[in-house]
């Protein structure tokens, strides 16, 4: 579409105070997402990698990454060729593996958690890893060996068994030498050479080569997405997926400290993502000067980027909220629950106490959310579409089970069994009772 360079890339402005309920309510929704019609496309395309496995899958990989292969998979050791990197960046992606190990270590659960109830009853519960892991890394219109690390990484220190990294081929068929390397690094049993839909029914069900897993991670486009809430549901599959995933957000919140380049600068980091990336900005107390100042660094820093048109569009979607009153604002950032909340504001840590649904939390002018995508130590696989309500992001214990256990003794029995007998007898569950009864009357 041809677009006029002399219109403005700007985001749309509202006044917390002059919105009446409906409108607020809008203002904090986002794109419907076509679930039903997305998983109608998908579900040829599930069922034929389910029945016709690998024959279907390089037929598919075929079709739409343009990649003739002979074998979908493939096993370590990786060809030391595959994985050749320019010096900066083999270490930067060490730097950020890392930070990235180091707080993911600190996440994993790895001495039993034991409590004693009553004298003699003690209950217990101890971690396992999930044993296969599928790890979905995007392909697209950019590379993500960062979503490789920030899904290898907490699988590798969870002692997952079977890592399976899944991402689409280029057209000759290779993947890119960084998300190679960091398949080495994390310790990825297989690299499954396949994208969308078709690599997601290949890791649920299995094929010839490709080992089916127990959960599938990783976001995706909207074949990806449809495709894990539809093996999710499939009880054959017997799988699960780390979270719903949607187009990826972030919300300033900034007060009249904030620097009108760092903020942009911000926004527009999320807004490259994608044309459906959510971007808001609350402006708390900030004069008419400040703003202006702020959409003008918006439209000058978003000219000089390479992703122009996908900004355009995601710009032209996003809203400034101005309000005078910080309680508002995070009220409405509450409501909102973002994936990324960065808070350019003068007391920046003592609002984070305040904050009750994010996915992360970026605190303070120095802290950009990029480096929380790529290397400070957080996991940027996080909840979107409000879904920061009641889930977390991936993080160690995404890759663990938590099995409880309990050891009674004659002791303890004789203390707890009447209460049980009681309760059993009051839902008419007799064996239950009878189960403590022979043992109290030893
Ligand atoms: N901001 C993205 C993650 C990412 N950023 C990957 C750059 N690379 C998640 O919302
Ligand atoms: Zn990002």
């Amino acid at each position: 579409p041809s677009v006029d360079p002399s219109v403005p890339i700007s985001m749309r402005s509202f006044v917390l105070n002059q919105l009446d309920s409906n409108q607020r309510i809008q203002l904090l929704r986002r794109p419907v997402l076509k679930s039903d019609e997305m998983i109608a496309k998908v579900k040829p395309i599930v069922d034929d990698v389910r029945h016709r496995g690998d024959a279907a899958l390089i037929e598919l990989t075929n079709k739409f990454d343009k990649a003739q292969l002979s074998s979908t998979i493939v096993r370590p050791p990786y060809a030391p060729d595959s994985m050749a990197l320019p010096l900066d960046v083999k270490d930067a992606i060490d730097l950020a593996y890392r930070n990235i190990r180091l707080f993911h270590d600190a996440q994993a659960t790895k001495v039993p958690m034991v409590v004693e109830t009553m004298p003699g009853v003690v209950c217990s519960r101890f971690s396992r890893p999930i044993a296969r892991v599928g790890l979905y890394v995007p392909g697209g219109t950019a590379i993500l060996p960062s979503t490789a690390l920030m899904l290898g990484i907490p699988a590798q220190v969870a002692g997952c068994k079977e890592i399976v990294l899944a991402t689409p081929p280029r057209p000759d068929g290779s993947i890119s030498p960084e998300v190679m390397y960091v398949a080495h690094l994390v310790g990825a049993s297989a690299i499954l050479t396949a994208g969308g839909a078709q690599a997601v029914a290949a890791l649920a069900y299995g094929t010839e080569t490709v080992p089916k897993v127990d959960k599938i991670f990783g976001p995706g486009n909207q074949w990806v997405t449809a495709a894990k809430m539809m093996v999710q549901n499939d009880t054959d599959a017997l799988v699960s997926i780390d979270m719903p995933a949607g187009p990826s957000e972030v919300l300033v919140i900034t007060d009249s400290t904030g620097n009108p380049r760092f903020i942009a600068a911000d926004l527009l980091s999320q807004a490259e993502h994608g044309v459906d990336s959510q971007v808001v900005l609350i402006a708390v107390n900030i004069t008419d000067e400040h703003l202006s100042a702020i959409k003008h660094e918006i439209d000058v820093q978003a000219r000089a980027l390479p992703r122009v048109d996908i900004i355009r569009e995601s710009i032209a979607k996003s809203i400034i909220v101005s309000t005078n009153s910080l309680e508002q604002a995070i009220e409405f950032s509450n409501d909102y629950a973002p994936e990324h909340l960065i808070l350019h504001l003068e007391n920046a840590p003592d609002v984070v106490n305040k904050i009750d649904n994010a996915g992360s939390v970026f605190v303070g002018g120095f802290t950009p959310e990029s480096c929380g995508d790529y290397a400070s130590g957080t996991n940027h696989t996080l909840p979107t579409n409000g879904y920061a309500r009641q889930f977390s992001g991936v993080n160690t214990q995404s890759f663990q089970k938590h099995i409880t256990s309990q050891e009674i003794s004659q002791a303890g029995l004789t203390a707890l069994g009447p209460a049980v007998i009681t309760l059993a007898e009051c839902e008419g569950l007799s064996a239950h009772a009878n189960a403590v009864r022979v043992r109290l009357e030893g």
